[in-house]
């Protein structure tokens, strides 16, 4: 199963603002009716529970939103660019592959997130028209979309999570228990991959996953328990498996835990169920070996067979009343601390000595504005540098030491400076 994978979400371009004259017959001069250019397309990741698997990530690396339309003329604003929105399964985790920030936890169906914004449409002419200047003839151009590369993780999310040894019977319960049909067999590791089922218990239900076994060694790499372990975190209850028939129910016991132990100390906090299974091969042997590791761990040891159905509805309601608790507490706690969409960016500019002839502006609005004025268009420089003294840039890059003639980059453009 692949639970990782690296993607590149993009937004689309914003539209071109237009230049243009309004004409009428008779009418000698029109006034500038250039329309703006409309904004790009967004991408969003939505959860879904259709979705069990990051698997069709592993060829489409590349998600792309539409373009904002062109400004037409008579004022006429150019389309929005159509919005992407990408399933993933629920309980997808999204982080930033450039800081490792996590970005958004998509635990439940419906959960979505914002992950690249679409460009702003450039100003069509008549936007920039004003008392002093009544016939720009300069409009903007559409803002590049924002391209983001994104990591999408995906955490099983169960109420009990099955740990034991391979071949404890893990999977054998889940069959008999829930809807799931999971593969069972008489030999180690037959669940590659976790599974989950849906199991009632009178009018309400609880999630059981089933996950590989574990093996001594497991938090270090081995066998293919640990690639699952982090699985493990994300259960509110876990039960803990143990076959009666093994020679030594205490060593196996300890086994499993100090695998989970060593993987994160903080699930020896997750409330366990413990159950020697397969009770009906011999039902006193199971009495036994259940004695004995309820003494050894010092709590209540359940003896369970999912072939003849011995403790079965028991150990469901005890699961349930756990897992209800345990969603009573989780709904009391805030949230894991992950944010749910990105700060907005910075409003505000700065501006950084780079050398002393070169110096460097910052911020979003600054920047994106300058780098959206086409400054090939007549008229356009002094548009840009009245904006820019209005908005303070050109004191501060003067304070900075700025001279006429010095280079002054914004983004990707880099313009001279004219004090
Ligand atoms: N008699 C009896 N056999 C059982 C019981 N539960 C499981 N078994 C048998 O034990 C063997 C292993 O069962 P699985 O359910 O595949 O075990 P698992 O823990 O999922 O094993 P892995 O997926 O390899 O980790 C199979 O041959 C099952 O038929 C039980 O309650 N009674
Ligand atoms: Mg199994």
């Amino acid at each position: 199963m692949l639970d990782n994978a690296e993607v590149t979400v993009i937004g689309g371009n914003g539209g071109h603002g237009l230049v243009s004259f309004h004409r009428e017959k008779f009418v000698p001069k029109g006034g500038p009716d250039g329309g703006d250019g409309g904004r790009g397309g967004r991408v969003f990741l939505r959860a879904v529970d259709d979705v069990y698997t990051l698997e069709r990530f592993r060829s489409k690396k590349k998600h792309v939103a539409g373009d904002g339309g062109n400004g037409g003329p008579s004022l006429r604003t150019g389309a929005h660019g159509s919005d992407l929105t990408v399933d993933v399964p629920a309980g997808t985790v999204v982080f930033d592959t450039e800081d490792g920030a996590p970005l958004a936890d998509l635990k439940s169906p419906g959960d979505t997130v914002l992950v690249a914004h679409g460009g702003r449409g450039g100003w069509g002419n008549k936007k920039f028209a004003s008392s002093t200047n009544q016939a720009p003839h300069y409009s903007a151009k559409g803002q590049r979309g924002e391209e983001l590369r994104i990591r999408l993780e995906l955490r099983l999310l169960a109420d009990v999570g099955l740990v034991g040894l391979p071949n404890a019977g893990k999977s054998t319960l889940l069959a008999a228990v829930s809807n799931a049909n999971p593969k069972i067999a008489a030999y180690p590791f037959t669940t590659l991959e976790p599974m989950l089922g849906v199991v009632n218990v009178g009018y309400e239900r609880y999630t059981m996953a089933d996950l590989p076994g574990l093996i001594e060694g497991a938090s270090e790499g081995y066998g293919l328990g640990f690639e699952f372990l982090k699985h493990v975190r994300r259960c509110r209850v876990l039960l803990h498996l143990v076959d009666c028939t093994s020679p030594d129910p205490v060593t196996d016991y300890e086994l499993i835990e100090s695998e989970i132990h060593a993987y994160d100390p903080k699930l020896d906090n997750v409330v366990r169920v413990i159950a020697v299974t397969k009770a009906d091969e011999d039902l006193e042997i199971a009495k036994a070996s259940a004695a004995t590791l309820a003494k050894h761990v010092e709590r209540e040891v359940r003896v369970i067979s999912a072939e003849d159905g011995t403790g079965i509805d028991a150990l469901n309601t005890t699961l349930m009343e756990l897992v209800r608790v345990a969603r009573e507490e989780a709904a009391d706690e805030p949230p894991e601390e992950i944010p749910v969409l990105r700060p907005p960016g910075q409003e505000r500019f700065g501006v950084h000595v780079i050398d002393d002839q070169l110096f460097e502006v910052e911020g979003r609005r600054v920047v994106s504005f300058v780098e959206m004025m086409d400054t090939d268009m007549e008229g356009a420089d002094e548009e840009i540098a009245r904006r820019l003294e209005r908005w303070g840039v050109i004191a501060e890059l003067r304070r900075a030491g700025a001279k006429e003639g010095d280079q002054v980059r914004f983004g990707e453009v880099t313009l001279p400076f004219i004090g």
